[in-house]
């Protein structure tokens, strides 16, 4: 697969801006996100929205950073660095949903912005406090270039049960409807089919991206890296269907270099790309 274009050295690269929660264990969130558009040659800039307390195999719990330092981190960014893309993973409540929602039309220059609806780990720990779920779709959505939900993240948000392509459509035009210029269904959690097969929706045509299924246990961070690198394609000026699959690919080579760690999910992994 053919990466990204790099910045020469010594010149300032394309910058990312992450909205996201940090993973002690150094899986998921923001730092799956910081290594994302690292090994992609995007500078990452990063406004923390909470701390979660973590290993592989659940989160502990989590403190959230108070809101106007949520604020200023987007403020001063946006001010002094400038971006090309941004990107939301784990919000963790209403109150700082509208905290981002509030700097992006404020502060956010014109650029992309993917929203991941982060609601719960991969072992079904809540990310997400109760309340979050109607101002991500009321508040968020609507600014989003697109959004990105997993089938469980689905369900919690149109009430679809995604079980085959049909319903996979319908929830790709409900989530669509909630106001995102492009909606993604992620299909890596059905169950089943040697493929994995997402689909994209921007209220006219639908998409799917293909791709072999990883067997592996070692997944954590997967849907952070799917939309920390399509926000790395979007700052680089590609159509969202070409981010969406340069992504996709993405991400399957990191599942295919993923690692065990500690006695829980180990992380998938863009480190293959610093060779051996
Ligand atoms: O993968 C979703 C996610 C996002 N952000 C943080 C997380 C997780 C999953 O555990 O911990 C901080």
């Amino acid at each position: 697969m053919s990466y990204l274009p790099l910045a020469p050295p010594g010149t300032t690269p394309l910058r990312v801006l992450a909205i996201a929660g940090s993973d002690s264990g150094g899986g998921a969130g923001m730092q799956a996100d910081v290594r994302t558009c690292a090994l992609l040659g995007v500078h990452a800039l990063c406004a923390v929205t909470a701390v979660t307390v973590q290993n592989s195999v659940g989160v502990r719990g989590f403190h959230k950073v108070p809101g106007n330092v949520i604020a200023a981190q987007i403020e001063v960014v946006c001010h002094d660095i400038g971006l090309q893309a941004a990107k939301t993973g784990m919000l963790a409540s209403a109150e700082i949903i509208e905290t981002v929602a509030d700097s992006w039309r404020t502060h956010g220059p014109d650029a992309p912005l993917v929203v991941d609806p982060v609601c719960a780990s991969m072992h079904g720990d809540p990310l997400l406090d109760s309340g979050g779920l109607e101002t991500l779709r009321a508040e968020l959505f609507p600014l989003a270039t697109l959004v990105t939900p997993n089938l469980h993240e689905v369900r919690l948000l149109v009430d679809i049960e995604v079980v085959d392509s049909d319903s996979q459509r319908d929830a790709a035009r409900a989530l669509h409807a909630l106001g995102p210029q492009w909606a993604l269904v992620k299909g890596g959690h059905l169950q089943g089919s040697v493929t994995s097969t997402d689909l994209l929706f921007d209220g006219t045509d639908f998409h799917e991206f293909e791709s072999p299924r990883v067997d592996t246990v070692h997944d954590h961070g997967a849907g952070d890296t799917l939309a920390a690198a399509t926000a790395c394609a979007l700052a680089h000026g590609y159509a969202v269907p070409d981010a969406v699959a340069f992504a996709k690919g993405w991400v399957t080579e990191c599942l295919r270099a993923s690692y065990p760690l500690g006695h829980g999910h180990g992380p998938v992994s863009p480190l293959f790309r610093l060779g051996t």
